[in-house]
Parts: C-alpha cells; structure tokens; sequence
C-alpha cells in the first residue's frame, strides 16, 4: 500500500451523504485503489470503519479494521447482512461524518454478513461486539443513512445546527 492523499469524508448535513449506494460491478484495479485510500483515510482519522459513501463514492464498498494495531484489515464488497440477533444492546455511536457527536443507538449484538473480498471469493463474516456494531453502521451509510437519525428530532437538529456553524467558523478562519 503505498502512502496517498486522504480522502475527503463528507460531514454531517451534506445531502450526499443519504445517497443510495449501488453494488460494485467489477472488483478491479480501481476498487482495489479505492479501497487502499478508504484505509489511508480512515485510519488518519482513527476510525474503526469507513463507507464509500462517506468519501463520496456510492457503490457498496465497506472497510473495516476493530484492531488496536491496525492488522485486521476487514474489506467487503456488496454486502448483505443475512442474520442479526432479536438481542439488542443500546451502545455509544459516534462516526467521521458527525465529528465530536457521541450518543446511544440501539444495534443488534451479533449479526451475520455476506460479502465479496478484493480478490472475488464469496466469505460469510459471524460478528459481535465492536465488529457487529460496525458492521450495522456502515451498512446504514451504504443505504444512506448516518446515526444522527436514530436520535430525536431535537437531538439531531441541535447536531444539525452545531455543525453548520462549525463549517462556517471554519470557511471564515480559513479566509482570514
Ligand atoms: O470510528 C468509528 N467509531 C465508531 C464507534 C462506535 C460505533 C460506530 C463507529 S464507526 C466510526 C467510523 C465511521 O464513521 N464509520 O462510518
Ligand atoms: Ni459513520
């Protein structure tokens, strides 16, 4: 993997971030180069998961990596959750596209995921705990959907209005 440019992840009210991925058509050079700058990105960001769809790219391409070393790199390609647990666990969220925002959501504890690796083979994921939360989080993204609307209408518009402002003191420091 050579060292690369980040990628720009999209913030929380961008529209685009509620588009609708579409399946990756072909697992070629440009989605493997795709998938190494979402790793870059990521883990510059110090995120456990990336969604094509935060860095505006949407088709149904997921990275992954829970590790505290950065060494399970986890991609998956058109995934389908197959199985996730009546059992449900109210956990802390956060994502890169609502930065400094933490709150609870409501998430299956184990689910079971379908999807393709970079090199085509077919592999069926069995997740819990921080992997199954994840994985249902960047499976919301694909389907254009960011935590934020699990909360309350007042919760989300208040996250809403902080990170307008947050955008636009940051378009005036720039210009000074
Ligand atoms: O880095 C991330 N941490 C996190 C913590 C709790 C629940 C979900 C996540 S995913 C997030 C990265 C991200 O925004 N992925 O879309
Ligand atoms: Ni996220």
């Amino acid at each position: 993997m050579s060292p690369m440019n980040p990628l720009t992840i999209l913030r929380y009210p961008d529209p685009r971030l509620h588009t609708v991925a579409k399946p990756v058509a072909a697992i070629d050079a440009r989605i493997r180069q795709l998938a190494s700058a979402m790793f870059e990105t990521m883990y510059e960001a110090a995120g456990i998961g990336l969604a094509a769809t935060q860095v505006d790219m949407h088709e149904r391409l997921i990275v992954i990596d829970v590790s505290e070393d950065h060494d399970q790199p986890l991609v998956l390609i058109n995934p389908e959750i197959v199985w996730a647990s009546a059992e449900t666990r109210l956990g802390e969220e956060g994502c890169l596209s609502v930065p400094g925002i933490y709150d609870g959501v409501e998430r299956s504890i184990a689910v079971k995921v379908q999807a393709l690796d970079l090199d085509g083979k077919l592999q069926v994921h069995e997740a819990e705990g921080m992997l199954a939360v994840c994985i249902q989080h960047e499976m919301d993204h694909l389907m254009g959907k960011v935590f934020v609307e699990y909360l309350s209408p007042l919760k989300r518009n208040r996250i809403k209005t902080k990170l307008i402002k947050q955008k636009k003191d940051e378009e005036r420091d720039a210009v000074r």
